[in-house]
């Protein structure tokens, strides 16, 4: 089971690490859509902006017969441009998403809202995602796709992992197809982490709940309050960093996995970086892997870049 074999990968490694695809159990979901709704949390509603704005311009400049999304969660955003691409001409949609629930939810929701969109969907991560997609729709040479890789979701990569994953996207893509990549932009560390520790305390539980999740799934005694939420802006990085830390020293057993894990006093688990972009940082991650960067466009107030990747001839 992969959860099982990645939480004991990452909790008997130092530093401590989980992987934040594991956030995004159906509470995890939850939350994550709750945060989206949090006045410190701008990048949702900026990113929204720009696509109410430039839909029609990119869907004009794209053509595209299918969109692909990864990560698409509910595709609220994406509605923008499903609304342009149909405006236009046939259009097919289909959706790779990590959480069961939320995926089969949002096809279910678009089938209904939009009766002539061709909508189809495939569960697990980018990779596996891509890989069934693949199997199931071999690259087709009739119309444009337009790949969607929106939210900053492309931040929770280092560079090497996100050149990786770009490359493969790219893969998946002929001569003419684009990908619009959506990007947080480098910019006041008190801004970014105030979205990344909010008030009310939505992103501490978000952080918590995988300690919560290993509780539940594989017979964890996490004690969740003995760990504390902390997120931090390392500029020279460019990337925000959230942590779990542990408040005491302790010893905790996860059944499942016939182990147990001893934490120090201020230990933490890296739980999530997310990278902030410049236009440069965009430039170059397109350059590397075979796209040119062919137009950006930022909301009003500059926090966010939707950027069109064009794939090169
Ligand atoms: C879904 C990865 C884009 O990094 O901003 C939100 C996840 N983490 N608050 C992000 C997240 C904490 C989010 N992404």
């Amino acid at each position: 089971m992969p959860f099982a074999d990645d939480v004991r990968a990452g909790l008997t490694a130092r530093p401590k690490t989980l992987p934040p695809k594991y956030f995004y159990d159906e509470l995890g979901s939850a939350l994550f859509e709750a945060i989206c709704l949090l006045p410190e949390y701008y990048l949702t509603r900026a990113e929204a902006e720009i696509l109410t704005v430039r839909a029609a311009e990119i869907v004009s400049l794209v053509e595209p017969a299918r969109l692909v999304e990864l990560g698409s969660g509910t595709a609220l955003k994406t509605r923008f441009l499903i609304e342009a691409g149909l405006g236009r001409s046939a259009l097919a949609y289909s959706a790779i998403d990590i959480s069961e629930t939320v995926l089969l939810a949002t096809a279910k929701a678009l089938a209904s809202q939009y009766p002539t969109l061709a909508v189809s969907s495939y569960q697990g991560d980018y990779y596996d995602g891509l890989r069934q997609l693949l199997m199931d729709q071999p690259r087709q040479a009739n119309g444009q796709t337009l790949a969607l890789f929106l939210g900053s979701n492309i931040g929770n990569f280092d560079p090497p992992q996100a050149l990786r994953l770009v490359r493969a996207i790219r893969t998946a893509l002929r001569t003419g197809d684009a990908l619009l990549l959506g990007t947080d932009l480098k910019k006041d560390p008190a801004v970014l982490e105030a979205a990344y520790d909010d008030a009310i305390g939505l992103t501490a539980a978000f952080n918590r709940n995988i300690l919560a999740r290993i509780n539940r799934e594989l017979g964890g005694h996490f004690n969740i309050g003995k760990f504390a939420h902390r997120a931090r802006y390392l500029s020279d990085a460019g990337r925000i960093e959230m942590h779990l830390e542990s408040l005491a020293d302790q010893v905790i057993a996860i059944d499942a996995l016939g182990l147990s894990i001893t934490f120090g006093r201020a230990e933490t688990i890296h739980t999530e970086s997310s990278y902030k972009f410049s236009h440069e940082d965009v430039e170059q991650l397109a350059h590397e892997s075979d796209f040119v960067l062919e137009r950006s466009w930022t909301d009003e107030a500059g926090r966010f870049a939707c950027n069109l990747l064009r794939c090169k001839p």
